[in-house]
């Protein structure tokens, strides 16, 4: 296995057209909050594209995954059983059922650290990359991501000798998966064998009270055996119940990691102190693992959860010796995040060095951080040549989107707007448009097949 040039890629989710505040998501205290806010689509399109590009301008590589069909229609049609055109379907659909079809309108796959779990080739012992679509059954809006999730993701990554995208797991509360957001990875650096942490809130079959636990030991345990991992360098963790019920209804808005380092509230696991030690243990001979421990007295899990301090994109960037934190800006907005994060590269010697803040905030008005909306993909170099080539972000393909935005997208969708029928025949033509700049082919999307 050759090590050196291979780098970890960040996919991000494109805001689709349909961005809006439905409430949807219980656990989730921003989505909570802002239920029925006015959301502004072309905004938060627009800042997800910023985030790219201040990471290619960093010099990282960075990549761009399709929105879905939203609304929803053919998905409606079957499951509410209606019939007529599109237009007479989304409004048989909005008397049948406001909840649902406002389910079949939500953007969430911008967030696309839930699309799948990925498992670099040099952890698999069948030496290929692995990719699992998560069922995100939890949630209806979500559940209805797989399909098309798996679409993309084939395009991507076409090339079965270097790559295996595996659907999602059976859609049951037993099997509950929610993807990269409950899973980690530690390695000395990323084409070296690393150790793969998987996070789970509960085990299939179990009830708990409170706000739903997304991820199961049993889900996880199965995209390992998928993934070829070997059991020495894989980890099961169980996530604090603490942390769920302050709404961290994913790991990674506790915890997030690099290369040796992981950093963590004080509350993200259940036992912290035997997660250490298996790391330890399984990380031996391969690396020195670096915990980045932010305490409660320092940062509340209350502060944790409405900063999204911990759902920050941890980063090498080029040459650099210590890791820079890509924080949202209301980490900076909230005066004990702000000084840890000013503590933390002040030490000597840091293991993070340098933070930067950026305005992700129609997005975490959802519940959803610079860290949600990306997927990380390692890949040799080998794989990212045999990859579509069309997703990898460039200037022009940047210019491209940013003028697909400009022209497709509503500055505001309040709740009435969602109604509107004149939402599908637009956001099928902006879609539509989008299958030319992306290299998803003509028949992509649901309504291009029917
Ligand atoms: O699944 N929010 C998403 C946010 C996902 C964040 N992802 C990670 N932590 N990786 C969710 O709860 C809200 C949609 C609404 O309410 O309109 C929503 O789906």
């Amino acid at each position: 296995m050759t090590g050196g040039a291979a780098q970890e890629i960040n996919f991000d989710g494109l805001v689709g057209p349909t961005h809006n505040y439905a409430g949807l998501s219980e656990g989730n205290l921003a989505s909570a909050r802002n239920k029925d806010a006015i959301s502004r689509p072309r905004d938060a399109a627009l800042q997800g594209l910023a985030k790219m590009n201040r990471l290619r301008a960093l010099g990282l590589p960075q990549g761009v995954l399709p929105p879905q069909e939203r609304p929803a229609i053919g998905w409606l049609r079957t499951a509410l059983n209606l019939s007529g055109d599109d237009r007479a379907v989304f409004a048989q659909a909005w008397e049948a059922s406001p909840n649902i079809v406002r389910a079949a309108c939500a953007a969430s796959s911008m967030w696309a650290a839930n699309a799948a779990t990925i498992s670099p080739s040099a952890d698999a012992s069948d030496c290929r990359l692995h990719a699992t679509v998560a069922n995100l059954q939890t949630m209806l809006h979500r559940s209805l991501e797989a399909p098309t999730t798996e679409r993309a993701l084939g395009r991507l990554m076409p090339d079965q000798t270097h790559f295996v995208v595996h659907g999602a797991l059976p859609a049951n509360e037993a099997l509950s998966d929610e993807g990269a957001a409950n899973h980690m990875r530690l390695c000395a650096e990323p084409g070296a064998p690393g150790v793969e942490i998987f996070v789970y809130g509960r085990r299939a079959g179990e009830l708990r009270a409170g706000f739903p636990a997304r991820q199961t030991l049993e889900a996880s345990a199965s995209i390992a055996r998928a993934h070829h991992l070997n059991p020495s360098r894989t980890i099961f963790v169980l996530q604090s119940p603490q942390a769920i019920e302050a709404g961290a209804f994913h790991n990674d808005v506790v915890a997030v990691a690099h290369d040796t380092v992981l950093f963590h509230h004080e509350h993200a696991f259940a036992d912290r102190d035997a997660v250490y030690a298996e790391i330890r243990a399984k990380a031996k001979r391969l690396f020195e693992p670096i915990f980045v421990e932010v305490k409660a007295a320092d940062v509340s899990l209350e502060d944790a959860v409405s900063s999204y301090l911990f759902n920050s994109q941890l980063l090498r960037l080029p040459g650099d010796k210590a890791l820079t934190l890509i924080a949202p800006r209301e980490v900076r907005e909230n005066n004990r995040t702000a000084s840890i994060a000013q503590q933390l590269t002040a030490a000597p010697n840091p293991a993070i060095g340098h933070v930067e803040y950026v305005d992700v905030r129609e997005s975490m008005r959802n519940g959803g951080g610079p860290a949600c909306l990306r997927l990380r993909i390692v890949m040799t170099p080998e794989e990212r040549a045999a990859a579509a080539q069309g997703f990898f972000l460039t200037d022009a393909l940047s210019d491209q989107l940013a003028g697909w935005i400009n022209k497709h997208y509503r500055e505001e969708v309040a709740p009435a707007d969602l109604r509107d029928p004149n939402l599908v025949s637009e956001t099928q033509a902006a879609l539509d448009a989008l299958t030319q700049i992306l290299p998803l082919g003509g028949d992509f999307y649901p309504f291009q097949r029917d």
